[in-house]
Parts: C-alpha cells; sequence; structure tokens
C-alpha cells in the first residue's frame, strides 16, 4: 500500500475515486459537487497559481477503502489510514454561558472525531487543518480564534488527549464565511512532534494570547507502512511567543522561512528517511492581503528551490500577522 498526495487544478480528475482517501478543494468560485470523498471545501480565493485548486491524498494499493459517516463526519480508511472533514454551522449550535456558539462547536466537533477514532481503534490524530469565519472578529470580549482554542483544548482532553507534548501538526486560518470545518488524518501509530527552537512551543503560548494555548506541534513525522511524511504546521513570523516585523510583509514572510528551515533541522534528527530541505516540500502559504501576493511569491520562489506553493487568501490567527506557510513531504522509508 502506498500513499501520495495529488494537487492539481480543478476540474481536472487525475486519479479514481475510489482510490482518493480525502483531501480539499479550495476557491473563491468552487462547482458544486457531491463530494465522493471527504473533501474539505475552502470559499477562498486561489491568488495563484491556477483559481481552483484540488488536494487529495491517496491510496494505492489498500483498496477497499472503506467509506462512512459519523456524527456529521464525512471519512474514508484505507488499512489504518483515516481521513475525515466535518463542517459545524455556527448558527446551529447552542451555546451554555459564558462558552460562545464557536468555542462550543470547536468542542463538538472534537469530541466527535475523537469519538470516532476511538471507535475504529485509530487514536493517534496527525495532522488537523482548521478553517472558520471570521477568525481575528470578537465577540463576548474575546477573540474569535481564542474562543476557538478554548472549545478544541476542552475537547482533547475531555476525550483524554494530551495538551502538551506529543500534540498533532495543524493550522487554523479564517475564510470570509461558512461554517467552521475541521479536516483531519490519523493513523494506528503516534507522531514524532517536532517543535522549533526559535519559538516558544504554541502549546506554552502565554496567557496574553488567550484563556487556553493552542494544541498543535510545529512539525509531526507520521508513518503509514513503509513511509513517512513529514507536516509542518501552519508557520507565521512569530520568534519566541511574539510577532516580529508587524507590517512588513517581505520581512514577515522571510522569518517564516527561517521558522521552517529550524523545524526541518529538527524534524532531519528524527527522520527515518533522512534529512529534510525546504525545496522537499509542498507548500500551501496563506496570504492576508491579495495585494501582497507578488512580495510573498518573490520571497518563497528565491528561497525555495522550485517546490510547489498553492497561494491562498486567508487570515492569520492574529491580526498583526500577513502570512502564514505550511507545507508537507511525503517519502519512502528505506527497505
Ligand atoms: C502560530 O505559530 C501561528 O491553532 O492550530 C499556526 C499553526 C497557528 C496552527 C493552530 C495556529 C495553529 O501561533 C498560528
Amino acid at each position: 500500500m502506498s500513499l501520495s498526495l495529488l494537487t492539481s487544478c480543478l476540474p481536472t480528475f487525475p486519479v479514481d475515486t475510489a482510490a482518493v482517501l480525502g483531501g480539499a478543494w479550495v476557491g473563491a468560485d468552487l462547482p458544486e459537487s457531491r463530494a465522493a470523498w471527504p473533501r474539505q471545501c475552502l470559499q477562498t480565493p486561489v491568488l495563484a497559481p491556477h483559481p481552483l485548486s484540488q488536494e487529495c491524498w491517496v491510496l494505492q494499493g489498500a483498496l477497499p477503502v472503506h467509506a462512512g459517516e459519523s456524527e456529521g463526519i464525512a471519512w474514508r480508511r484505507g488499512g489504518d489510514l483515516l481521513f475525515g472533514v466535518i463542517a459545524i454551522d455556527e448558527a446551529t449550535v447552542t451555546a451554555q454561558a459564558p462558552h460562545t456558539p464557536l468555542q462550543q462547536a470547536a468542542f463538538g466537533a472534537y469530541a466527535r472525531i475523537f469519538r470516532l477514532l476511538d471507535a475504529q481503534g485509530l487514536p493517534h490524530l496527525w495532522r488537523l487543518w482548521n478553517y472558520m469565519a471570521d477568525i481575528n472578529g470578537e465577540s463576548q470580549g474575546l477573540e474569535r480564534y481564542r474562543q476557538f482554542n478554548m472549545g478544541r483544548g476542552d475537547a482533547f482532553e475531555a476525550g483524554a488527549r494530551s495538551v502538551v507534548g506529543r500534540v498533532p501538526a495543524a493550522c487554523a486560518l479564517g475564510v470570509a464565511s461558512g461554517p467552521l470545518t475541521i479536516a483531519f488524518m490519523a493513523g494506528p501509530t503516534p507522531i514524532v512532534p517536532v517543535e522549533n527552537p526559535r519559538q516558544v512551543s504554541a502549546f506554552l503560548y502565554p496567557d496574553r494570547y488567550g484563556p487556553r494555548s493552542p494544541t498543535f506541534s510545529r512539525a509531526a513525522v507520521a508513518h503509514p507502512p513503509g513511509q513517512e511524511i513529514l507536516f509542518v504546521s501552519g508557520t507565521a513570523s512569530i520568534v519566541g511567543h511574539q510577532t516580529v516585523h508587524a507590517g512588513d510583509v517581505r520581512a514577515q514572510t522571510a522569518e517564516s522561512l527561517d521558522n521552517i528551515v529550524a523545524v526541518l533541522g529538527e524534524a532531519s534528527a528524527k527522520s527515518r528517511s533522512g534529512a529534510y530541505a525546504l525545496g522537499d516540500l509542498g507548500y500551501r502559504a496563506y496570504v492576508r492581503h491579495p495585494a501582497d501576493l507578488d512580495t510573498v511569491r518573490d520571497v518563497l520562489e528565491s528561497r525555495l528551490g522550485g517546490a510547489p506553493v498553492v497561494y491562498v487568501r486567508a487570515d492569520v490567527c492574529r491580526s498583526d500577522l500577513l502570512v502564514e506557510i505550511e507545507g508537507q513531504a511525503l517519502r519512502g522509508l528505506p527497505a
């Protein structure tokens, strides 16, 4: 069995949908289509290279892939790998004060994810993709991203998961509108967590960033049978725990890359497949202001050695952050 990650523009479909574990569609104007596979739909502009982007994880040689639906989670499982997607409309959530609807939605989504994974006997979350509307907006005196962190952290604890140390890789971004949507990949073995020596671990951020610290690792090394995946979490212009280069998108992009280089150094030491360099990964770059695209692209193209990048319009989870970059690499293990 072998996993691969395909990225293409829509509506090109390069593979047999029966072998797709799950993935994402991103674009401002997504076509209507019933999802044959668990698909995270991000209704937001793709700034480059194509206006509609498709990303799917394909599993060859592990058929049949089993599909299911559980408490609103669409999922597929092939062998011991599981990909799922859940979308929750906050308007349908009733929250008991002092909880907010977004906090309750995040708690509920993660609680369902953990119930599914426990029922499937695959308790280990590897990677999470979190998106919500108006991430920097405030309600009941608290920024919405911070509300999300409260719900997520509470659900990790309720699900008997650690909120420090061995936690999954992740990203959390804002889009203009739409539900809270969370995609995830889980597997049979725990990840090897990777932190960044230039940054305070996010799960140890001081409480000036919110009542509950975010629950994610800077990167995760995961092992499907015979393979290694490196997931680099969303990475921004943060040194220590503070935003640096406020207002300077070029410097923020360079600092984000410096952070990724540091993470790759740590990941290389934990890899079973050899060292990782910047040019070995595929990337998604989230850009707050579309007018900054050329600047972000200029910095990335000069340092990534031709590695693929999809540029997506999104709000980063601190209002002073202009860009966030994530990436992944997938390769075979030596026999
Ligand atoms: C940061 O380093 C930037 O809350 O899951 C990056 C990756 C960020 C993941 C998350 C947040 C998350 O704090 C923001």
